[in-house]
């Protein structure tokens, strides 16, 4: 039987699964008070997991509109199955949570009208993001790019946008002219300052438009900054079938993640928001201690061992730690070169945290693909790596594993171009054709090649580059990953 209300309903009267938790308020009577864009997975295991419960501990009108910007995958099969999906938490214990709050499921490419009425109706208070990194559409310099397309297209067609960005301005243009309250926006990517830099180029881009809208908003919206947690692959068919066996439904559209979930938000929003305080989530006026420690060790020891591991042939997270010279080498890195630039949220032992977050990547039943964390290298590698390795300059600290994590970013790079029969295909990255251009014309000098690509156009900080030391180190760490026949064997002890 398929996952739909009315199997719902069935279930929900019959219901003696104790590890299969359903909607407990009325979905058909709750309005809808969240857009969000970028429906991806994790929105649907983090967020949207978030506001069911709430939901389920206190009702309330927090139905979600979810917006996918462009693929209409996803709005099929969710539609069959009117909103309803679940999410399958595997860990140590495993629960699946079938969830309701999904009320609404928009393609922006398709159905920009329908996103814009639904961001200006005065029930929605609060439009929330996950676009990935690249989506903010902001330069090296955080200001926002507008030589990017689809910024131009914006600026020339601000009611009919493309960018996540601007349909924010767009409806809190209508808001704004027909004096609707604005709405919050909560920001949910790996980028540090998210919020702060959303708000950035929101303002910015509201400037070509109206400077007296970019005021508007300026003062009167909260773009709080925000700590987001929780690591979720790709859907597989693995998780489909794991889904119908624990809740005896078939699920076109569930997602996986881990037991560990975490949302940190910065406290002032200003309206009405759901109770979400009630199921853990932190609001406090420190997010940036929180993003600085998540981002630098989850997500800085997790690029690292993309690239490591696929240069070693791994494909899963689970693989490349459970290698004791790759998970020594983790360790390393974090210890010395990435605590020692965290000054951390009062409270918190970084070196246990550090560790709690290695045990997570020790979780068997997540298929993690190192692939999916190595794309956008160029976006990810300057926040994750690139300014632990600063920071440690400026405080004459050593940087040997952090240069090795670059250097091995850099052969990832090459591997793909030696691959690539097309371009774009085979390098997931915003910069995947400069990249690979610059990749194909390495001759296999270490010196020369690495050269080549950290000085090109716009590609790593002006600053790191112009130190000698730095490049010394990276060819150094390039020629080693060149030359080994396991790199393994050539990892900084
Ligand atoms: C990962 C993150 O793909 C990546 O870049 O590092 O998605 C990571 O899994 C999450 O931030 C965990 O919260």
């Amino acid at each position: 039987m398929r996952l739909d209300q009315s199997s719902l309903i069935k279930l929900q009267n019959s219901q003696n699964k104790p590890n299969v938790l359903l909607p407990k308020y009325n979905r058909d009577t709750c309005k809808i008070g969240i857009v969000h864009l970028g429906l991806g997975a994790f929105h649907r295991s983090h967020q949207a997991l978030y506001t069911e419960k709430v939901m389920n501990e206190q009702g309330g009108d927090w139905g979600i509109c979810g917006v996918s910007m462009r693929n209409a995958d996803l709005q099929q099969k969710l539609a069959a199955q009117d909103g309803l999906y679940t999410v399958a938490v595997t860990d140590k214990q495993d629960e699946f949570q079938i969830v309701g709050a999904l009320k609404e499921v928009l393609v922006a490419a398709h159905q920009l009208d329908k996103v814009l009425f639904r961001m200006t109706d005065a029930d929605t208070k609060l439009v929330s993001l996950t676009v990935t990194e690249k989506g903010y559409c902001l330069n090296s310099a955080g200001e926002l790019d507008t030589e990017l397309e689809i910024i131009q297209h914006d600026i020339q067609n601000p009611t009919q946008p493309k960018s996540a960005l601007g349909m924010i301005v767009a409806a809190l243009a209508i808001r704004w002219e027909k004096s609707v309250a604005p709405f919050n926006v909560i920001a949910c990517d790996n980028l540090p300052a998210n919020g702060e830099k959303l708000k950035r180029g929101v303002v910015q881009l509201a400037g070509f438009y109206s400077q007296a809208l970019a005021g508007w908003i300026a003062s009167n919206v909260q773009f709080p900054n925000t700590m987001v947690d929780c690591i979720t692959p790709h859907t597989e068919d693995k998780t489909l079938a794991l889904v119908e066996s624990a809740t005896g439904l078939t699920d076109l559209a569930p997602v996986q993640r881990e037991g560990f979930n975490q949302w940190v938000i910065e406290d002032c929003l200003t309206g009405d928001k759901p109770d979400w305080q009630s199921v853990g989530v932190i609001f406090t006026s420190n997010v940036n201690g929180f993003e600085h420690t998540k981002l630098r060790i989850l997500n800085g020891l997790h690029s690292a061992l993309a690239y490591i591991g696929r240069l070693c042939g791994y494909e899963t997270v689970y693989q490349a730690i459970s290698d004791s010279r790759l998970k020594a080498f983790l360790i390393k890195l974090v210890d010395e070169e990435i605590i020692p630039t965290i000054d951390a949220p009062a409270g918190l032992d970084l070196t246990a945290y550090s560790r709690d977050i290695i045990a997570r990547f020790e979780n068997p039943k997540i298929r993690h693909l190192l692939e999916q964390i190595a794309c956008d290298g160029s976006i990810k590698i300057p926040v994750r790596t690139l300014e632990p390795i600063n920071d440690n300059l400026n405080n004459q600290r050593t940087n040997n594993a952090l240069y090795f994590v670059v250097a091995a970013w850099i052969k990832f790079v090459a591997n793909k171009a030696k691959l690539s029969a097309d371009d774009t295909e085979q390098l997931n990255d915003p910069k995947a054709r400069q990249l690979l251009e610059l990749a194909k014309s390495f001759t296999g000098n270490a010196a020369q090649d690495v050269a080549l690509f950290i000085y090109a156009e716009g590609l790593l900080p002006k600053h790191l580059v112009e130190n000698p030391l730095v490049v010394q180190y990276i060819t150094e760490s390039y020629r080693q990953v060149l030359t080994a026949d396991d790199i393994r064997c050539v990892l900084p002890q």
